[in-house]
């Protein structure tokens, strides 16, 4: 068994269980977290054949249950090596002035405070350590903003400052920082942008062949194996059908 441990937080669906998966099956033990906790207990017993899995369910918005989770993992999970930033969502697709401020005030305290919020966590003991790695999931919502998408590119570009943010702040500790980010990846994503209406969710992927959540899984496995001196800072990835967030090759 490796003796590496990995944070995942949104490990219940998409990027985040993929990433649980490609990591069990290459050795790193396991802190799944998420709100489902149906998922995450069915994760859990079917990658515990492969490494030591954990779970912790809670919702990243909660600034006092995250501490408390953390706080009280038990002891083969304390030092976490790598952190998987990757709980988020979009919630709505509006216009500035017929936008939701539910929806506004979800994106910005999940895929912004959440992050920070479960960093504030796990950045001490990489300190402690002198070592660790952290890879924040941004998005290509964090290098451009399209019609509609106003506050959740808010929320990303937010996120990709944080991603700099950390590694100037960290470089003193020998603790790798960066960010993946994905175009269009076929998810419940979308779903959730919609709130559960199918045919809407599935209209985003139509026409071409979007990216699926083991391709990103893929390369987050691969910035982790880089050898511990090369830390792969910021990289974007689309499917080959894909060259903006509004261009888009559909047949
Ligand atoms: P999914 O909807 O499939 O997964 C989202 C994950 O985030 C779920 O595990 C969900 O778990 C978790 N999550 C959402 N809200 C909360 C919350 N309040 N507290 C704790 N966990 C939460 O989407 P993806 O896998 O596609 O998204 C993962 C990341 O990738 C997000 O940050 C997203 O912005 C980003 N991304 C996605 C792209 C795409 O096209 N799909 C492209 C670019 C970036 P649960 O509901 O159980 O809490
Ligand atoms: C998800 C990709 O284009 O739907 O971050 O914003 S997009």
């Amino acid at each position: 068994m490796s003796n590496k441990t990995a944070l995942i937080t949104g490990a219940t669906s998409g990027i985040g269980a993929a990433t649980a998966r490609i990591f069990a099956t290459n050795n790193i033990n396991l802190v799944l977290c998420g709100r489902r906790q149906d998922r995450l207990e069915a994760l859990q017993k079917e990658l515990s054949e492969h490494v030591k899995v954990h779970t912790l369910s809670f919702d990243v918005r909660d600034k006092e249950i995250v501490q408390q989770s953390i706080n009280g993992l038990p002891i083969d999970f304390q030092q976490i090596d790598i952190l998987i930033n990757n709980a988020g969502n979009a919630h709505g697709l509006d216009t500035l002035q017929d936008g939701n401020t539910d929806d506004w005030d979800a994106m910005l305290d999940i895929n912004v405070k959440g992050l920070l919020y479960v960093s504030n966590m796990i950045i001490p003991k990489m300190i402690k350590a002198n070592s660790g790695h952290i890879i924040n999931i941004g998005s290509t919502a964090a290098k451009e903003v399209y019609p509609k998408g106003n506050v959740y590119c808010a929320s990303k570009h937010a996120v990709d400052a944080i991603n700099q943010g950390m590694r100037i702040d960290l470089n003193a500790y020998n603790i790798r920082v960066g960010a993946v980010h994905p175009g269009m990846v076929e998810t419940e994503f979308s779903k959730v942008r919609f709130k559960g209406d199918d045919d809407k969710a599935s209209k985003v992927y139509q026409g071409f062949k979007p990216l699926q959540a083991e391709d990103i899984a893929d390369i987050i496995h691969f910035v982790v194996t880089r050898p511990y001196h090369v830390n792969i800072a910021d990289l974007v990835v689309m499917s080959v059908d894909q060259a903006s967030s509004t261009v888009v090759n559909r047949n």
